[in-house]
């Protein structure tokens, strides 16, 4: 799957991309990502991406023209069709369902808007969607590029060393993760629980389970509404909540 970002600050993603599980996927092949920098598609002699605000205002606007003609460009030099997202906090709020549809895409076309804002005219010609990360203010939509290249390379085939691990994580079955544990048996008077010792395989996936549904109510009920509760399950969490109160 290939990736293309716009940005007026290219070297950003130069460290990032080289790490861990996407740099490996970048030098497999599996993934192919272009940074692309807005400033090359300014036709000025100053190479201006950004001017003050038709209406007065503080900050600086991104100028349609760079941002549209460097989305041509990338258009024009592929034979892919990809989707084109803008970053704002005005978006949709990004999530793993939204991950798995992306990875299934022809491709994405993230551009990187700055905090003051972009004109709104790049939005009606070239964006197809806005993607918000979540509702805080950042300096420009970089970091969240970053978020979503990340979740959306995890889901392409061959990136993950397993294909269980992908399935398996948290999200995918809609709940939170269960404790883990690893050497030693005992840290600071604090034991790993007995079950994890026992061998029994099939009594640590029921522990684990009940965990994580214990976890996902206690720190994240609004998901338990999405998950597919056995009987058993049910009961378990009306005990919970009984005992709670
Ligand atoms: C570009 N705050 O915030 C949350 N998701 C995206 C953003 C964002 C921002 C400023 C500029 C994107």
């Amino acid at each position: 799957m290939r990736f293309d970002i716009l940005t007026i600050f290219p070297d950003f993603f130069e460290s990032p991309l080289k790490q861990s599980i996407l740099g490996k996927a970048i030098e497999k092949g599996l993934v192919e990502i272009g940074v692309h920098n807005i400033r090359d598609f300014a036709l000025d002699k100053h190479k201006t991406t950004d001017d003050s605000p038709y209406g007065g205002g503080d900050g600086m606007v991104m100028k349609a023209e760079p941002i549209v003609m460097a989305v041509e460009s990338v258009k024009a030099g592929s034979n892919k069709n990809p989707k084109v997202v803008l970053t704002s906090p005005q978006g949709r709020q990004f999530n793993q369902q939204m991950a798995a549809e992306f990875a299934a895409s022809d491709g994405l076309l993230i551009i990187c808007g700055r905090y003051e804002g972009v004109d709104e005219r790049v939005k009606e010609l070239v964006v197809d969607m806005e993607v918000s990360v979540g509702d805080y203010v950042l300096s420009g939509g970089e970091v969240p590029a970053l978020i979503i290249i990340d979740a959306v390379a995890r889901l392409i085939p061959g990136v993950l060393g397993s294909d269980l691990s992908a399935k398996n994580d948290s999200f995918s079955h809609g709940l939170l993760e269960y404790p883990q544990y690893t050497r030693p048996e005992s840290f600071r008077g604090l034991k790993v629980p007995e079950v994890l010792l026992s061998g029994n395989h099939q009594e640590i996936k029921t522990w684990r389970r009940a965990e994580s549904v214990k976890r996902t109510m206690e720190k994240r009920p609004d998901l338990l509404e999405r998950v597919q509760l056995t009987e058993k399950e049910k009961e378990y969490l009306k005990e919970l909540k009984t005992n709670k109160q």
